[in-house]
This record gives C-alpha cells, structure tokens and sequence, in this order.
C-alpha cells in the first residue's frame, strides 16, 4: 500500500473509536458486565438497521468507560490508528451527557481526554481539538446545563460544540439558545444535519445555529437551493461514507453521493464517524471511495486538502499542512 494521504479527521465520536477488544479489557477493569460473551460475539452485533439501532449499542457499550484512565486509554487508542492512517489532525467529538447520566462525572471525562490529547503531537504526530455535542434526544435544559457545567474548559479544552444523536424529530431549532449561549461564549459552532434528517434541519442549522460546518449533509443534494447556499458560501461538509452504507442511508459504497457533492462544487471532507463500529478508519474510508466509486487520484487529494481547509486550525497551522 502506498503511504496514506495526510489528512485531518473532522468527524469523530471518540466513543465511537472502542474497539470490542477494548471494551472487554475495561469491562475486566472495572467490573462491568456486558451482555455478550466475547468480542467476537460482540462484533456480530455490529450489523445495524438504521441510526437507532446503532445508538442502542453505542450508548450501552459506554458503561464500560468510568475511570480518567479509560477515556485517556481510549483516545491514545484512537489516535494511535489514526496516525497509522496518515491523520495528521483530529478534531474530536465527545458526548458529555451519555457520561454524566451514567453518574460518571465531567471533570473525570475531561481529565482523560485531555490528558491524551496533550500527549498526542510529541506521541502520535497529532495535533487535536475537542468538540462538545450535545445529545438532541435529550432536552433544550439539559444541553443548557452540560454548557453551562463546561464553563471552566471552553477556550482550553473546548473549542466548539455540536449536535448528534438521533436526528429525525429533533430539529437543529431546538436548540437554538443553546447554540446563542455557546456563540457569545467564543465557542466553534457545528451540527450533525441531512444524515437521516430532511434538508430543512440543515437549513436550520445554518440558519438558526448559525453553525460553521454540517457533520453528514448528505440529502442536502435534494434540494437544489440548498446546494447553492452551500456551495456560495464554502461551508464544509463532514461526510462519513462507511458510516452512510453502514447505517443504511445510502445502499453501496458505489451508490455513495460523494462525488456528485464534489463535482456540484461543495466543500466536501471524508471522515469516519463510529470506525470501530463502521468498519473502518479514515483511510479506509479514502480507499473504499477509491475502490467503489471512481474517484480519481486527483479527488482524492482535493478531499484530503478540504480536510485542512475546513479544519478549526488557525490559517499559520493550516498552511503548514498543505
Ligand atoms: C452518531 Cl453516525 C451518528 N449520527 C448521529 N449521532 C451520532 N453519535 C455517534 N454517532
Ligand atoms: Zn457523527
């Protein structure tokens, strides 16, 4: 294989990173019981219906995080594979309140994660962001909370907030105080919209959140005036082709919109959402692109440098990728 294309990693749920060998590692660790037999029989499970069908494993796995050490032990991990996949940035999603239900504090989530996330320019070649998301399931309250609580590590830690969890019946709308409180708080501002979700919540997040990037906007190509806004104002587009085939919003790798966003003219960026439960890295999904649809070499390395373009990174940092 030749060597990876460097790249930046923009769509990331660092809970979605545990590997089933890991899981039952920290299972052991803290004395948690998971109802599978093995990581194995765990992995079986891993084949999902729709988006809901994924959460439900996704958020029951988590009981197996509840220590400092398995946050940082988790990221390390994560970071480790996405060095080896040419991920020269990472900007990582986390959710805070699929931690705080479960009684694990924000404090003990953060203190794992940033400890790995220091340790990542001089040991993986990374350097990082933290992406708070709020679950869109939950309440308005309770987002307002988890902002608020977040308080002390925003501009340090914290460089931004999104939206994720199950999107249909939870329009970006919702949360429109929340994303207010977090823009005058200097906060970065992104929003899983057009996954399942009909065009209209990506309307609304640009409009109502007033967020700088979409994480997924796949059915964004449905309607054309939506395209156009897009395109005009060059807003990155986070799009995560194995999670899509995967959670069965598009059919095959081969039917994947991506390149006719690309060839529409918007700033497209590949990514790997869920990689332990999606079947791949960030560089899989490069080479499953490249396999299925037909890509060129010359795409490739344009969606590679949108990654850089589209990044939190100050321009100085962002020049020195490209
Ligand atoms: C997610 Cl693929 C996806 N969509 C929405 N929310 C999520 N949380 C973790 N993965
Ligand atoms: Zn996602």
């Amino acid at each position: 294989m030749t060597a990876p294309l460097p790249k930046a990693e923009l769509h990331l749920h660092i809970e979605g990173t545990l590997e089933p060998e890991l899981a039952f590692a920290l299972a052991e660790r803290n004395a948690v019981t998971l109802p599978h037999a093995s990581a194995e029989e765990l992995r079986k499970a891993y084949a999902f219906e729709d988006l809901q069908s994924f959460l439900n494993l996704y958020y029951e796995l988590m009981s197996v995080l509840r220590t400092a050490e398995d946050f940082a032990d988790l990221a390390d991990a994560y970071l480790e594979r996405a060095a080896a996949q040419g991920v020269r940035h990472a900007e990582i999603f986390f959710d805070p309140q699929a931690h705080t239900a479960r009684g694990v504090p924000l404090e003990t989530v953060l203190a794992g994660l940033g400890r790995a996330l220091e340790a990542a320019p001089e040991r993986h070649g990374i350097s990082t962001r933290l992406i708070m998301c709020f679950l869109r399931d939950q309440s308005a309250e309770s987002a307002m909370e988890t902002l608020e609580a977040a308080r002390p590590w925003f501009g340090s830690l914290i460089t931004a907030v999104g939206l994720d969890s199950a999107e249909v019946g939870h329009p970006p709308s919702k949360f429109r105080e929340v994303y207010d409180r977090a823009r005058e708080a200097g906060l970065r501002l992104v929003a899983h919209a057009g996954e399942e979700g009909p065009p209209e919540y990506v309307w609304e997040a640009l409009d109502v959140l007033k967020v700088e990037r979409i994480d997924h906007g796949i059915r964004s190509l449905e309607d054309e005036r939506l395209v156009e806004r897009l395109v005009r104002d060059q807003i990155p587009l986070t799009v995560c082709p194995l999670s899509n085939v995967r959670l069965r919003c598009v059919d095959r790798l081969a039917d994947h919109p991506l390149p006719r966003m690309l060839e529409a003219g918007l700033l497209v960026t590949v990514n790997s959402d869920d990689p332990s439960y999606f079947g791949g890295y960030a560089e899989d999904n490069f080479q499953g692109l490249r396999a299925e649809t037909g890509l060129t070499d010359e795409q490739l390395r344009r969606l590679a440098a949108n990654s850089f373009r589209a990044s939190f990174l100050s321009p100085a940092e962002r020049d020195a990728h490209l």
